[in-house]
């Protein structure tokens, strides 16, 4: 299918201007009515192609709601559109570093150094950029060393993600095993509006719901105190993409310091001690695959699910070009859309259509997401991969632009699945559009 990237980029750059609220930009204007941290930060890198201003504003804004401890959350509540858990729920003013703006309690992937390099890049204005610059790097330099402090006792490089939801894959099979152990007692009532907007099938279940909300019921008995909560949370786990998209997320943040003229050499540690133990803790010795995964810190062993995170450690750039052309082939030939698929669209799946758990509808457990597959292009590009590269580009074009700019993708049928009108979908498509930074 010829794809008319005109009237693509057109209908992406439609939805950014719908969802914008002035300050910062909505994930979907139904589901998602709030501001949230890594779809900033994916969103911002759509805007670097065609509007210097907004991009920045967008992470600026973000920034309104980071914590005195570094903390940037996963959530900035900016309306009284509805969604649970909301500002009442969190609670946040029981920790003593929360700000006045409501947030929720818990963090996301770091985006945002990639993105904020991303919007000097393509900047019109460099000046203006490098001010953007200059304002910004302190502190997504404090972000960056909370993670790597207090989300880090193991001093590893890596990062402990303490909720499903800090990892932005809620409900992935990754997941599974470690919320086994989770026993839920006194849970407060609660009421979910996501499965009320959203057809429960492509949502997670109610046990899972149970179990997010009573994790945060234990980070507020602790008054989100990190230090209470890091030995007795039962949900502790190094998550190879958070950790990946730091990894890349300092390196940005290096060529930052080099534009500012700041001195980087805290960050160059933070990168060796990545570097150091990335191999050791993720992965786990699979001789068949050789894929990367999850580390479980309270059992101290690999969480063996195939999903796309095996995958990501393409975007670190850490990998030999041989271990990269294993991520590759293992990419072909298990996450591609087989021979039962009506839609032929080669674009990676959240989850191996081999395993056992993997579900066509249901969100982070095999449905298709575009940030994800535009991290793996990215890694492609960097191995020099070009043809492949070029291949997963114009799929996921013909995907969107055949079914429309959803949240996720039903990888059997190419169906758009939870909420339309998604941001950072058009983002991502306005870069693959726009090639990147400099036009790449
Ligand atoms: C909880 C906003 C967010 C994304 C996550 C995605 C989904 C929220 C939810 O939506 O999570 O944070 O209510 O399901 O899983 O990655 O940031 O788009």
């Amino acid at each position: 299918m010829k794809v008319d990237d005109e009237r693509l980029f057109t209908e992406a750059k439609s939805i950014l201007e719908k969802n914008w609220r002035g300050s910062n930009t909505v994930p979907s204007p139904y589901l998602y009515p709030h501001q949230w941290n890594w779809d900033s930060g994916f969103i911002a890198i759509g805007y670097s192609h065609f509007n210097q201003g907004r991009a920045q504003k967008e992470i600026l804004s973000l920034f309104e709601g980071q914590w005195k401890n570094g903390m940037l959350p996963h959530i900035i509540f900016r309306s009284n559109g509805s969604y649970f858990p909301n500002p009442e729920f969190w609670q946040t003013n029981l920790s003593k570093d929360s700000p006045k703006i409501k947030t929720s309690g818990i963090t996301q992937p770091p985006v945002h150094a990639i993105a904020a390099l991303y919007i000097y890049k393509n900047a019109k204005n460099k000046g203006k950029a490098l001010s953007f610059l200059k304002d910004l790097y302190p502190r997504i330099k404090a972000f960056h060393k909370y993670l790597l402090t207090e989300r880090d006792p193991e001093n590893s490089g890596l990062v402990t993600v303490f909720h499903p939801w800090e990892s932005g894959f809620d409900n992935s099979v990754r997941w599974d095993n470690a919320l086994k152990r989770v026993k839920v007692m006194d849970l407060p009532g609660y009421r979910r509006v996501d499965n009320k907007k959203v057809s429960s099938e492509q949502r997670p279940t109610k046990e899972s719901y149970d179990k997010y909300v009573y994790l945060i019921e234990i980070m507020k008995k602790h008054n989100y105190n990190i230090k209470k909560i890091y030995p007795l949370i039962p949900f502790k786990l190094k998550d190879i993409v958070f950790s990946s998209i730091l990894y890349v997320a300092n390196k940005s943040l290096i060529e930052i310091a080099e534009l500012i003229g700041e001195n980087h050499e805290e960050i160059d540690g933070w990168i060796n001690k990545t570097k150091d133990n990335y191999f050791q803790y993720f992965c786990a010795g699979d001789e068949e695959y050789r894929l990367a995964y999850d580390y479980d810190v309270i059992i101290k062993k690999n969480v063996i699910k195939r999903t796309v995170a095996s995958l990501i450690p393409i975007y670190t750039g850490l990998l030999s070009r041989d271990e990269a052309e294993g991520i590759f082939s293992y990419m072909k030939h298990s996450h591609f859309c087989k021979e039962n698929c009506t839609h032929k669209h080669p674009v990676v799946t959240s989850m191996s259509v081999d395993e056992a758990e993997f579900n066509p509808l249901n969100y982070w457990r095999g449905p298709i997401w575009i940030n994800i597959n535009w991290m793996l292009y990215k890694g492609l590009i960097n191995y020099n991969f070009d043809e492949e590269a070029e291949t997963l580009r114009k799929a996921v074009l013909e995907l969107v632009s055949e079914h429309g700019f959803y949240e996720y993708y039903n990888p059997l049928t190419g169906e758009g699945l939870g909420t339309d009108n998604f941001s950072w979908t058009a983002a991502m498509v306005i870069d693959l559009i726009k090639g990147g930074e400099n036009g790449r």
